[in-house]
């Protein structure tokens, strides 16, 4: 029988040159610029397991945010009260032409970032980042 596995440790990625999942190649800085309210890069793809640093470039004359989590999360932020996130990761306002940076560490999966200003989502400020880990065909 055939099953995948995840290795988690960084070390199997020595052995991984055959992999299908050529995690160790992706990128770990990522930019993303906000333009006319959209997420200019909307479909990321990155390692697992690593620091992956986020510079978020706001390039319209309004205020943006990128939230970043799973479904819980954003169902949270939609239904929320919070007008601008903190210092946290994962939640990162930006002010008129503002430029920041956030380094996020994820486990394999799939994140969605939003915009939750109001309309914001339903126009389309919506992306997506996978985090691929090295994954491995076993023969059972
Ligand atoms: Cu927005």
């Amino acid at each position: 029988m055939k099953r995948l596995l995840v290795a988690l440790a960084l070390a199997a990625f020595a052995v991984g040159a055959c992999a299908p999942a050529q995690a160790a190649t992706l990128p770990t800085e990522i930019g993303i610029r906000i333009h006319y309210s959209r997420f200019m890069l909307d479909r990321i793809e990155v390692p697992a397991n690593v620091p992956i640093r986020f510079t978020i470039v706001n390039d319209d004359p309004i205020e943006h945010e990128w939230l970043i989590g799973d479904a819980s999360f954003h169902q949270r932020h939609r239904t929320g009260t919070e007008p601008v996130h903190g210092d946290r990761p994962d939640e990162v306002s930006l002010a008129p032409m503002q430029t920041k940076a956030t380094t996020l560490t994820f486990a394999p999966g799939t994140y969605t970032f939003i915009c939750h200003f109001p309309g914001h989502e339903a126009y389309g400020m919506v992306g997506a980042v996978t985090a691929k880990g090295l994954v491995v065909e076993v023969e059972q």
